[in-house]
């Protein structure tokens, strides 16, 4: 009888100021869902435990931004994450969150617990203060220089680019994010967790005794202890939060990172309930193992505040591992919820109907598991087209398509000779099971795919399509072997795949089995002599068209424009000027009555205008964003009485007002007067 090993699997809870998008699901969510599923398979006794992270200040932020409370933004966000998880296939047990009862008296007992054990300092400590917002700035209420690696974007809490995490207080030049205003210092009282004190033990917990840990997450965490950790303010002026649980902390709440991790035990508590289980196994026997699945940018929060609050509380079990990803980027650029340069995930179930494996397999075979990469769309149906359908769905079709046509659908018996392919499906399901258990999910999804290229392979070697008439009997031994790969493929494509894993043991009438089961031996297999599989196979990857990947990239191309639009820089105000000054411009309304392009000048039109005042040549730089006969007749605001001048040669008589969108174009300055007679004044 399998002894289960019990897992307590936790996935970075996303903040609810936005969707999800791809490099979440590269980074955290789909490695994190291959291997609880294979632990499932594996007959583990696991428990995959997620939630929304509704506190923090990005919330408030996001939340005065769409002029709304946080409670509506955070309400918002938790229904689209939770939705859009679980048509991924996202496995959770549980899919809590932070603005939940039962965590704001998990995370208020979990204080409450080292503040009476006396685990935190409590100091009264000058704090950054903006007089115009009249409220104290933390995290990212503001902004400032690094003063580790010198990035001038660094948030209040944390450094994006480096990872580090301090204090307000450390960052150099420091400005309101709220106003702008420069920060002044006031005094507060906070409570710090001495992360000083937990040096010696995390160097022996981790650089130590955790070695086999991956390298960029080792290294960033070696890289901190050496750096000489330091307390830790685990509370916040803040008015939204977890307030803090003792009677001196008015307007006071527990900083987002304190609270968000015991999230994960809050929604552990939350999950047993519902379903009738013991949490505290999954949190605090120490043969249980906790694996954290997170990006890079929470490392610190994982491998060393949390373990040390966990360490302080006595009575929780430690990490086992924490394989964080690097990051992903989209089109050679950094992913970003503020300039929408991005790929949404509920965005893409609704564009990329029913191919949810298609992007899972993507985003795996493609991780950042290493070190940061790139997505692009052409590389995703790539994948999808070449190797998906290409290799696997092929080899699956070609196989299900000869048994309905020479068996009618049924699975005919193994014939004389033994085929060594057989033996694939053992070594296949071993190598892609440690590949998975030593969080190698890029690894795994290539052996995946080469078992589907090896079984194309096989039949290339036999072709049964050329045998079946002269010799019938080797051609059932050869499709029986055939059969049996496409079922290993069905079985062992599931953490990966769900979906197509799902299709696939339909088609070929396959009951469940466990990891273990799949390992067929010389006299027990997956698909047995006279099972009937489907007549009318579907499609399992149909392809992805050259139009469906140029729709997606127009979809960029307009955030960029966007982009450049909110981020153009807009030249200077000009110095003042008295109304005298403005009364000396005569502005008129005016209809173009010709227009021709000026010979050898390929960015003016030579205009014919009638001001009412007269009918005058003008001559306009608009001759790259204009043909001149799309203008004739168009309304336009005329600078009257502006001094002629020659132009190369033609006596130009005026102005016409245009502006300048922030991609360069010209356009007209709108004069939308259709009932104003032509030299009505414009003031
Ligand atoms: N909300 C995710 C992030 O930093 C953060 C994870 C919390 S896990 C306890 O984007
Ligand atoms: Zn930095």
């Amino acid at each position: 009888m399998h002894q289960k090993q019990r897992y307590t699997l936790t996935a970075a809870l996303p903040y609810t100021n936005g969707p999800i998008h791809i490099g979440h699901l590269a980074g955290v969510y789909v490695p994190a869902d291959i291997y609880a599923r294979y632990l499932r398979l594996k007959g583990e006794d696991v428990a995959f435990i997620c939630g929304s992270d509704e506190h923090g200040v990005p919330i408030t932020i996001k939340a005065k931004k769409e002029g709304i409370t946080p409670q509506q933004l955070v309400d918002k966000y938790h229904a689209i994450i939770k939705q859009s998880f679980e048509e991924f296939g996202i496995s959770f047990d549980n899919y809590s969150r932070t603005s939940a009862k039962i965590h704001h008296e998990t995370a208020s007992e979990f204080f409450k617990k080292l503040y009476d054990n006396d685990k935190f300092i409590e100091q009264v400590t000058e704090q950054l203060y903006d007089e115009q917002a009249d409220q104290f700035l933390a995290d990212r209420f503001v902004v400032g220089t690094c003063p580790k690696c010198g990035n001038e974007e660094s948030y209040g809490d944390q450094c994006e680019r480096c990872g580090t995490s301090h204090n307000a207080t450390d960052l150099i030049n420091p400005k309101s994010a709220i106003t702008g205003a420069v920060p002044v210092l006031r005094k507060t009282n906070h409570w710090f967790l001495p992360l000083n004190e937990y040096e010696k033990w995390l160097k022996e917990w981790i650089l130590d005794g955790h070695k086999e840990w991956k390298p960029n997450v080792y290294g960033q965490v070696k890289s901190w202890i050496d750096d000489e950790l330091k307390p830790r303010a685990v509370t916040r002026d803040l008015d939204w939060g977890i307030p803090v649980p003792l009677p001196n902390a008015e307007g006071k709440v527990l900083y987002v990172w304190f609270d968000a991790p015991i999230g994960y035990i809050s929604s552990t508590k939350e999950w047993a309930t519902r379903t009738g289980k013991d949490w505290e196994p999954y949190w605090k026997d120490p043969k249980t193992k906790l694996i954290h699945f997170i990006g890079k940018d929470n490392i610190v929060f994982h491998c060393i505040i949390f373990p040390a609050m966990l360490k302080a509380e006595g009575s929780y079990i430690l990490p086992e591992n924490v394989p964080a990803n690097e990051f992903l980027n989209l089109e050679g650029n950094k992913l970003s919820t503020s300039k929408n340069w991005a790929v949404w995930l509920h965005e893409y179930l609704e564009e990329f109907p029913g191919k949810q494996d298609a992007l899972r397999y993507a985003l795996t075979a493609n991780a950042p598991e290493t070190k940061d990469n790139d997505f692009t769309w052409k590389s995703f149906q790539e994948r999808n087209n070449s190797e998906l359908a290409g290799i696997f769905g092929n080899f699956v079709n070609r196989v299900v398509v000869l048994t309905n046509k020479y068996y009618e659908g049924v699975v005919p018996n193994a014939g004389s000779e033994k085929h060594e392919e057989l033996n694939l499906i053992k070594t296949f399901a071993d190598e892609i099971g440690t590949s998975i258990e030593t969080f190698r999910f890029r690894e795994a999804s290539q052996k995946l795919i080469e078992l589907a290229r090896r079984g194309n392979q096989f039949l290339q070697l036999h072709e049964p399509w050329k045998k079946i008439k002269e010799d019938p009997e080797v051609v059932k031994g050869i499709m029986f072997t055939a059969l049996q790969l496409v079922a290993a493929l069905a079985y062992l494509s599931e953490p990966f795949l769900p979906f197509t894993s799902g299709k696939l043991k339909k088609t070929l009438g396959l009951s469940d089995l466990t990891w273990d089961e799949i390992k067929i031996s010389s006299d027990k297999f997956l698909l047995d002599t006279g099972c009937q599989i489907t007549q009318n196979p579907e499609i399992l990857f149909p392809q992805i068209e050259d139009a469906q990947i140029e729709k997606q990239l127009e979809k960029l191309e307009a955030s960029k424009k966007q982009n450049s639009a909110d981020q153009a820089v807009l030249p200077a105000q000009k110095p003042e000027i008295q109304y005298e000054d403005f009364s000396k411009i005569d502005l008129r309304v005016g209809t173009i009555l010709s227009a021709e392009k000026m010979p050898k000048a390929k960015k003016l039109l030579v205009l014919k205008i009638d001001t009412g005042l007269d009918v005058r040549t003008i001559v306009s730089g608009i001759a790259e964003h204009y043909s001149p006969e799309e203008i004739i007749g168009k309304q336009v605001t005329v600078v009257a009485n502006l001094a002629p001048r020659e132009l190369r040669g033609v006596e130009s008589h005026g102005m016409i007002l245009m502006a300048e969108t922030p991609d360069g174009k010209l356009v007209f300055v709108n004069t939308d007067c259709k009932d104003t007679p032509n030299g009505s004044g414009i003031s």
